[in-house]
């Protein structure tokens, strides 16, 4: 992957949409020049068996159409299932190792909130790691505390070479600050789910690399 792939990743899915089409917006997104997708189904309502794995291929198929990698949160075997881009895996998911024996040279992305996460991250060939929340969010009912850009400034400072996406509560105001922090990208959902013009709110986040 490219350190450019992390600038603005859209994570999605059916939960984070409300009244409106996943796949619509998803189009929408990729249209505006999102630069990484993350399938990401989970929640009370998450659609289940068939129509899940269904959802993820029609998903895979507009980010296929768009080049941009499709990464799959959490399951492996859907990962594998779908020969996906890359797998995004959180501290209470499997062993960063295993993971990496399982996808072979897959994109692996590792949410870390630690020094010594990053290191295990590190040990065992993250491609990337994603720091949050940040900023406090409702898109995640299990997130932490936000952390601020403390730990990623450190992170960034460490390992100069890293690509790190910084994630939670990220919006086209806020976004500046964890660029100037050493992220290279953001992840959102709300910020381009919620959005009445999506394309407006990605022009405005694309525009701090400009
Ligand atoms: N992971 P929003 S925060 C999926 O801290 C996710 O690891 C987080 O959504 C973490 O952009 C989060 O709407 C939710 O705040 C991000």
């Amino acid at each position: 992957m490219k350190r450019s792939d992390l600038q603005l990743y859209f994570i999605m899915g059916t939960a984070n949409v409300k009244n409106r089409q996943p796949l619509e917006i998803l189009e929408a997104a990729l249209q505006a020049g999102i630069t990484m997708f993350q399938f990401r189904e989970k929640g009370q309502h998450a659609l289940t068996n068939e129509h899940y794995e269904h959802f993820a291929r029609q998903c895979q198929n507009l980010c296929r159409k768009y080049n941009v990698p499709f990464i799959v949160n959490d399951d492996i075997d859907l990962a594998l299932k779908l020969n996906a881009d890359g797998i995004h895996i959180g501290q209470d998911d499997y062993p960063v190792s295993l993971v990496r024996q399982k996808i072979g040279q897959m994109i692996l992305g590792v949410s870390v909130h630690t020094a010594s996460e990053l290191q295990v991250a590190l040990k065992y060939g993250a491609d990337y790691i994603g720091i949050g929340p940040i900023y406090a969010t409702t898109s995640k009912n299990d997130a932490k505390p936000p952390c601020g850009t403390e730990f990623l400034h450190q992170a960034h400072s460490i390992y100069p070479l890293l690509p790190i996406v910084a994630i939670g509560g990220i919006d086209c105001l806020n976004a500046s600050a964890v660029i100037k922090a050493g992220a290279d990208g953001v992840a959102v959902i709300s910020a381009i789910c919620e959005s009445n013009d999506i394309q407006k709110s990605a022009s405005t986040f694309k525009s701090l690399y400009l």
